[in-house]
């Protein structure tokens, strides 16, 4: 079949919106038309050029929602008409990442899925000439129709609405779970967000869910302190009016320094910053971040011997088959909250639209709506 896609040609260019190939679902693998979109600063990374494992020509997009348009052969816990979330991070139940509880970390085709390939090998999607363009993340959702292996797709309700529930598919998901999988935060505790973008806004939504008592949001955009105080957040700080070294800043603030704090922003030297301003004995610092090629992080190993503990998530920690569809209930019984975040919505030819405004600090998520 033929569907419309905004693909990723060269590093660092806009994205190209463009009929292109889409080859049906072999066995194991499931067709599913994409009914909503959000755009997340990973897509940004990768189109970019940061992404060491970026290749072009892909087709990007891992937070969507959609339809189960057709199945593969042996395919059996999805029919036509599911409403499906497709998942960067697949749940096999079988390989031995999906068997340890202390990780999400499904590994049953990652080999494949970081080389832009379906897990036989080769690509669903070809430029009309037949170029074969490249998967991304196991999702590419900045297309109409995608092919998706059973394994990386949450079944959910028929009722919620696709163009919330897409940023379900990464962001949401990724914020809560740092706080709740990740960090295990406890009531009453005290935690650093920073980063309010569509990532660290999330961690701020957890870290109420979870019932910590004070919630400092850090970042260099003052007109993110609205959303932030909504979604929870006690305290603000913008690092570029406080007098001094921002760390001692944030130590004083939190008596001593938090008890948890999360890195959403990707730099490196906020990720040191996160990490010795955590409380001295015991605080734990998430790294949620994604650096560019050849970016490292560091500090005095003091910092460690003095009982911080350094950590990351990917996801959230999530399952997703088991977790995502049980994070739809949560928005649709209103226990969490979407729809303040998505700040903008616009059809795939404005996508690079949707761009420009993550990179002016003007949105949280844009979605695609097809
Ligand atoms: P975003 O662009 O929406 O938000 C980033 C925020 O960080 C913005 O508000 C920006 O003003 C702020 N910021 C930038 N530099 C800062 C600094 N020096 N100090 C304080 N604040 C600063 O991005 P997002 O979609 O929220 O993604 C955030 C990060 O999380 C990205 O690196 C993304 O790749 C990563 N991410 C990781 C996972 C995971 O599973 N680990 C999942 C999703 C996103
Ligand atoms: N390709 C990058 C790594 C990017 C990365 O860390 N991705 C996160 C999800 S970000 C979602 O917005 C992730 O899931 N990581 C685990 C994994 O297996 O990729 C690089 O640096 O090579
Ligand atoms: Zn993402």
């Amino acid at each position: 079949m033929r569907t419309r896609a905004a693909v990723a040609l060269e590093a660092g260019k806009p994205l190209e919106v463009m009929e292109v190939n889409l080859e049906g679902p072999r066995a194991g693998e499931v067709l599913v038309e994409i009914k909503a979109t959000g755009l997340c600063h990973t897509d940004e990374f990768t189109r970019s050029g940061d992404d060491p494992e970026g290749i072009f020509p892909a087709i990007l997009g891992h937070e969507g929602a959609g339809v189960v348009i057709e199945v593969g052969e042996g395919v059996t816990s999805l029919e036509v008409g599911d409403h499906v979330i497709p998942l960067y991070t697949p749940e096999c139940r079988e390989c031995e990442y999906c068997l340890n509880p202390k990780t999400n970390l499904c590994q049953a085709i990652r080999t494949t899925q970081g080389a832009g390939l379906l897990p036989d090998g080769s690509t669903r999607f070809s430029m009309l000439d037949g170029t074969p363009i490249h998967h991304y993340m196991g999702c590419s959702t900045f297309a109409n129709h995608t092919v998706v292996p059973e394994i990386a797709l949450a079944k959910v309700r028929k009722d919620a609405p696709f163009d919330k529930i897409c940023y379900i598919g990464c962001g949401v998901t990724t914020g809560i779970g740092a706080v709740i999988n990740t960090a295990k935060v406890e009531i009453g505790s005290t935690a650093i967000v920073f980063g309010l973008g569509g990532i660290g806004l999330n961690v701020i939504q957890g870290l109420r869910l979870a019932g910590a008592d004070q919630i400092v949001g850090v970042d260099l955009n003052d007109d993110k302190e609205e959303m932030g105080r909504h979604f929870g957040m006690t305290d603000f700080v913008n690092p570029t009016k406080v007098d001094g070294d921002i760390v001692a800043h944030l130590v004083e603030l939190t008596g001593g320094g938090a008890d948890y704090t999360f890195d959403a922003t990707g730099n490196v030297n906020v990720m040191r910053q996160a990490l010795e301003s955590a409380h001295k004995g015991w605080g734990e610092s998430i790294i949620i971040g994604v650096a560019g090629a050849g970016q490292e992080i560091s500090t005095r190993p003091f910092q460690l011997v003095t009982g911080r503990s350094w950590r990351g998530t990917a996801f959230g920690g999530a399952r997703g088959r088991t977790d995502v569809p049980q994070i739809v209930d949560w928005y649709m019984d209103g226990k969490i909250e979407i729809d303040p975040m998505i700040t903008h919505t616009m059809g795939l030819e404005d996508i690079n639209k949707g761009f420009d405004l993550m990179h002016e600090g003007k949105s949280i998520r844009a979605v695609v709506e097809f």
